[in-house]
């Protein structure tokens, strides 16, 4: 079915602010509004999350516990970059616990050519496989490689923009703004769905996320799947001191890209363990309509299954289901 609600590409920086800055009633209001017209039927999908490449990133990326640059202790786990058996096994668990899509992924600045990246693209057929959508993260790619991901089947490739262009040099040193729009297009070129979001509660100001909704906004297409992370700071990390954000700040956030990107899949990602039930389902109600399922996110918590059960069944919102077939 089309929907009556219109995609926009166009958004000015002062309509995203002004939305950012709506009364929260009035907010949620128009929220659900365009949640519910541009998505009838509405499904909360459950993504689970398997690091298959952890740390020794090259990267500096200031909230990251993944990179070599900061003291972020993440190593001890056993390696999976060519274990594609265990990491199917993974996505069955995954799968039979309930989730719709399995996402993996690798601490690379890069992907190169070579044993992990075929490895890779077996995980990534292994995985539709059994019935359940696909996502990979593991940095910039080239056009080969994205049509290679594609032909696997690939459903999803996530890469954020993290923030604004004007914060992103106070949070990132080694990759510009324009190489991550130079990623995305490739992945766009390929066939493959986007994945992109950022991070709030990274010393940012109120106009700078209006300013990475607005790029997120003008993709066209936007991102199918648009990411919401709230800083999980990590000890060793240049960003550990934070102070964790007002989860009414969350909720705003998750509403904003709601009205912006009506057809995305919005995702309650990082932090929700930093959020009690009650403003988790204010972000449901804002609009999200995925959140990552299991026990860890790549290197961080994230709350329990148990807990997450109860959570939507005290929520009652309907999951997306996997077709077996
Ligand atoms: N290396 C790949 C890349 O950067 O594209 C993939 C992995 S990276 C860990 C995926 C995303 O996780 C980052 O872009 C960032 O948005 C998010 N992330 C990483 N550390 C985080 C943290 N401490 N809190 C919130 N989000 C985080
Ligand atoms: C995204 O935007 N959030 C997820 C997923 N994409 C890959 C990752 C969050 C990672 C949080 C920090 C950690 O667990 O290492
Ligand atoms: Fe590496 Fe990705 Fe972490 Fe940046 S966010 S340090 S690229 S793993």
């Amino acid at each position: 079915m089309i929907s009556p609600i219109f995609s926009r590409h166009d958004w000015s920086h002062q309509e995203i602010q002004a939305l950012l800055e709506l009364p929260l009633v009035d907010l949620l209001w128009q929220a659900q509004q365009v949640h519910r017209i541009a998505n009838p039927g509405y499904r909360v999908q459950l993504a689970s999350l398997l690091s298959v490449k952890t740390g020794g990133c090259q990267e500096d990326c200031a909230y990251c516990p993944q990179s070599l640059h900061h003291s972020s202790d993440v190593g001890g786990r056993p390696e999976l970059e060519l274990e594609v058996e265990s990491v199917l096994n993974r996505a069955r668990m995954a799968r039979d616990a309930g989730a719709h899509r399995f996402c993996m992924g690798w601490a690379w600045r890069e992907i190169r050519d070579g044993a992990p990246f075929e490895a890779m693209l077996a995980m990534v057929r292994g995985v539709r496989a059994l019935g359940l959508e696909a996502c990979v993260t593991a940095g910039m790619l080239t056009a080969p490689q994205a049509m290679r991901l594609a032909e696997a089947g690939l459903t999803a490739y996530n890469h954020n923009l993290d923030t604004s262009p004007e914060h992103y040099d106070a949070i990132i040193s080694t990759r510009t703004y324009q190489e991550r729009l130079e990623t995305l297009e490739r992945v766009r070129s390929s066939g493959i769905q986007l994945c992109c979001g950022g991070i709030i509660g990274m010393g940012e100001s109120g106009a700078d996320r209006a300013s990475l909704l607005q790029v997120l906004a003008g993709f066209n297409p936007h991102p199918e799947s648009v990411p919401i992370n709230a800083l999980v700071p990590v000890e060793g990390t240049p960003l550990q001191e934070l102070a964790a954000v007002d989860p009414l700040d969350l909720v705003r956030m998750v509403a904003t890209a709601r009205i912006l990107m009506p057809h995305s899949r919005v995702r309650l990602s990082a932090g929700r363990e930093q959020l009690n039930r009650e403003a988790q389902i204010l972000c449901l109600l804002a609009g999200a309509d995925s959140i990552f399922y299991g026990d860890t996110l790549l290197t961080t918590g994230n709350p329990a299954v148990a807990a997450d059960q109860e959570l939507l069944a005290a929520a009652g919102v309907r999951l997306e289901l996997v077709e077996l077939r």
